[in-house]
């Protein structure tokens, strides 16, 4: 009985670590390469995507806004922190708290590029000691014109896609820069997850079936490094929705005494060529 429990106590403990996949910042909408402009709706946890696994505490909100541009236009700050509402999320084996954010068509209905940009408080990762922050973008398009994709967002760390990345095919070479206050990070650690479980909106939940499987731990979470000036690239094998996080590039490494990794992260949706 006694062996049991430690068993169990082990399994527990090697759940919840999450060894296999990595924490990500997730911040979705259905749709990013947009038609027309019109209501956008966000789902924002903090969580394990490739296997929905736990979900952990962001410790609140820093920032949630997005950066509108189009042609050769000054960008201009859309202020998005008044539209977030908690909500309760559940993956199929954890429960906790998240962002839900009904962004209203009047301003998201311009043409052109929109950067939205989310920032959260400090995570800490009681088994590591540390603190974890990650500082998320997702580029939306509405009508087909470009904007800024390609620039720097001006963050304290930041993946800049060098590819368009609202107008990913399945099997595209995603490429991007890794930047710390604007500057490239040789060699950088950039983990890619795929979206497995998918949202779904009505319940605040994801779908209990995955949408691939893993032959090997090895898949579940791939980890790429940056060239000497920072640039990444990975193929993409799959349709669907594609999270990158470079670990620790943030200019901030501590946090109430004790280390933070500040991360950059950015997710891309890849569809398939019909
Ligand atoms: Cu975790």
């Amino acid at each position: 009985m006694k062996k049991m429990t430690w068993a169990l106590a082990l399994i527990a403990v090697f759940a919840l670590s999450g060894q296999a996949s990595a924490h990500f910042m997730m911040m979705h909408t259905p749709e990013i390469a947009q038609e027309k402009g019109g209501d956008m709706d966000f789902r924002i946890v903090f969580t394990h995507p490739a296997e929905a696994g736990h979900i952990m505490d962001m410790g609140g909100v820093q920032d949630f806004y997005a950066l509108y541009q189009r042609g050769d236009a000054e960008p201009q700050k859309i202020e998005l922190k008044g539209y977030l509402k908690e909500i309760a999320w559940a993956n199929p084996e954890s429960k906790g708290k998240g962002y839900s954010a009904l962004i209203p068509k009047k301003d998201v209905r311009s043409m052109g590029d929109y950067t939205f940009v989310f920032i959260p408080g400090f995570y800490f990762e009681e088994e590591e000691g540390v603190y974890m922050q990650q500082i998320t973008k997702v580029v939306a398009n509405v009508g087909g014109i470009p904007g800024n994709w390609a620039e720097p967002a001006g963050l304290p760390c930041e993946i800049v896609p060098l590819i368009k990345p609202y107008g990913l095919w399945t099997g595209n070479v995603f490429k991007a820069q890794v930047l710390s206050e604007g500057k490239p990070v040789p060699g950088a650690e950039v983990e890619v997850e795929f979206l497995n479980h998918m949202p779904d909106y009505k319940a605040n939940a994801v779908s209990k079936d995955g949408i691939v499987e893993y032959p090997h731990d090895a898949f579940v979470t791939q980890t790429i490094f940056a060239d000497a000036d920072g640039y990444i690239t990975y193929g993409i094998p799959k349709a669907g929705w594609w999270g990158f996080a470079a670990l620790g590039v943030g200019p901030q490494t501590e946090h109430n005494g004790k280390e933070l990794s500040q991360d950059a992260v950015i997710w891309v949706k890849a569809v398939d060529m019909k």
